[in-house]
Parts: C-alpha cells; sequence; structure tokens
C-alpha cells in the first residue's frame, strides 16, 4: 500500500507544476524580480510555493515545511518537515527552457525518507517513500550500470557559491579520466539523470536542501549512492551533494573535495 504522504506529495508536485506552466502561459508574461546575479524569483515561484504550503498546512498541519522562497515553518510536536523548491531551475522556466522542475521531499524522525521530482515540461515524474523502490512515470526505475569513465556521462551544478576555480579544475579533472560532462541548471534534471539511469552521477559544490533532498532519497531507493552533509548542517547553509551510481568509486573520488 502506498505511504499517504507519499502519495500526497505525488499528486501535489502535479498540481504545482501545472500551475507553474499555467502563470508562464497566461496573456501579459510572467513577473519576474531579481534576487542576484543570474538569480530571480518570478511571481509563479511564489504562487507554487504558497499552494504547496496551504496544502501541507491542510493535510499535515503538525508538518513544517522549509521552501526556498519563504524559509522555514517550524513543525509542531511529532510532526516532520517537508523540504521543497517550488520551482528550481528558474531562469530555465523564466525563458522558456525545458530544464527545471519541481521538488518536493519529506524527512520524519528517521531523517529524509519521501522524495518527489517531477519535470513538467519534460514529462518525468519520479517517487519513492519509506521502503520503496523509485519509479519513474510509475515504474520501477534503477541507476546505470556503467562504470568506466569513457562510458560515463556527470552532470554538474554549479553557481556564485563556489569559486569558478574549483569548477573549472572539476571538469579538468572528468575530461582527463575521459568522462563527458552536462550542466542543466536545475539540479533536478541532473538529480532526475541519475535516478533514471540515464547518467551515472550528478555533483554540486554549494547546492542547497531544498535543490537535493527529494533526488537524495529517490538515487538511493533507484540503488544509487548519496553523500552529503547531516540533514541538520544542510538545513542552514548549502552544502556539497554528490549522487551516483554507485557503480565505481573512482568518479566519486574525481568530483569530490
Ligand atoms: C538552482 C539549482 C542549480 C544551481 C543554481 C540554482 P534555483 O536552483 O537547481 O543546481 O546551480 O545556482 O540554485 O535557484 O533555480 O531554484
Amino acid at each position: 500500500m502506498t505511504d499517504s504522504r507519499l502519495t500526497f506529495a505525488i499528486d501535489l508536485a502535479r498540481a504545482a507544476g501545472q500551475l507553474a506552466q499555467r502563470m508562464r502561459a497566461a496573456p501579459g508574461g510572467l513577473k519576474v524580480m531579481p534576487k542576484g546575479p543570474q538569480d530571480f524569483v518570478t511571481a509563479a515561484d511564489l504562487a507554487v510555493e504558497h499552494l504547496v504550503s496551504d496544502r501541507i498546512a491542510s493535510a499535515f498541519p503538525k508538518d513544517g515545511l522549509l521552501g526556498e522562497e519563504d524559509g522555514l515553518r517550524p513543525a509542531t510536536g511529532d510532526g516532520g518537515l517537508w523540504i521543497v523548491d517550488p520551482i528550481d531551475g528558474t531562469t530555465n522556466f523564466l525563458r522558456g527552457l525545458a530544464d527545471w522542475g519541481v521538488s518536493i521531499g519529506y524527512a520524519g524522525p528517521d531523517g529524509l525518507s519521501h522524495g518527489v521530482i517531477f519535470l513538467p515540461d519534460l514529462g518525468d515524474l519520479a517517487s519513492a517513500g519509506p521502503g520503496s523502490r523509485a519509479l519513474l512515470n510509475d515504474h520501477p526505475v534503477r541507476v546505470s550500470d556503467r562504470h568506466m569513465p569513457d562510458q560515463t556521462v556527470v552532470a554538474l551544478g554549479t553557481s556564485d557559491r563556489e569559486p569558478l576555480a574549483d569548477y573549472l579544475a572539476r571538469i579538468d579533472r572528468l575530461r582527463r579520466a575521459g568522462c563527458e560532462y552536462r550542466r542543466a541548471g536545475a539540479a533536478t534534471v541532473g538529480l532526475m539523470g541519475v535516478i533514471s539511469g540515464r547518467t551515472e552521477a550528478y555533483h554540486e559544490q554549494a547546492l542547497n536542501i531544498w535543490d537535493a533532498a527529494a533526488g537524495i532519497v529517490l538515487a538511493r531507493a533507484a540503488g544509487g549512492q548519496a553523500q552529503h552533509a547531516d540533514l541538520g548542517s544542510h538545513l542552514t547553509k548549502s552544502c556539497e551533494v554528490l549522487v551516483w551510481n554507485g557503480k565505481n568509486n573512482a568518479i566519486a573520488d574525481l568530483l569530490l573535495g
């Protein structure tokens, strides 16, 4: 029987993605506000996070929520914590590029336990709950078995949160080892690549927890591995995240640190 929070999160991710698409398509265009250099928030980001917040508060009133735009609403009593990026890859979304997604993670008393990533323009929805295998569009999915560097494709993320030199050195190591690399500009897209077996790893040196939480759950449920900071630390600052198929630690060594 599917976990009630998982079923709820799947339905919520779909509603969130469809709201974002409707707002982007509405006549008159989308209101866009700058957060920093090449960093934006749109009226759709805010509306989607408010939708998510309201539905969680109604369905699970004791649970807390950490969202990218509105921050933390603490849990009460024995409630858990939802960790949400309403629109991950906002720059891609507002420019009409397909590489963006909705990321909904949940942490209970034993840590991260539920994850849903929905990529509305690409038509992929991945989900996983406690003790369940990862599903992609309702079918079981597993990470890839590729382990040779010259057959490996790695997805990368970066931002002003890390020195450019570190990012370039990482690319240099990958290319010298024979690996290919991609950068979508949305962690959810990179994470979905690993979960679906289309790529072998996703790394970002300084990634926020709302971009990573669901993908960490999903990658593990798809038979992969995830290396990341403890949740307590990650809730307060961006941290290094590596998700990979776990088939060759040499790939992990090329990416970490
Ligand atoms: C983005 C992440 C991406 C990171 C960007 C940004 P946003 O999330 O998905 O991996 O490199 O700096 O944080 O801000 O578009 O939701």
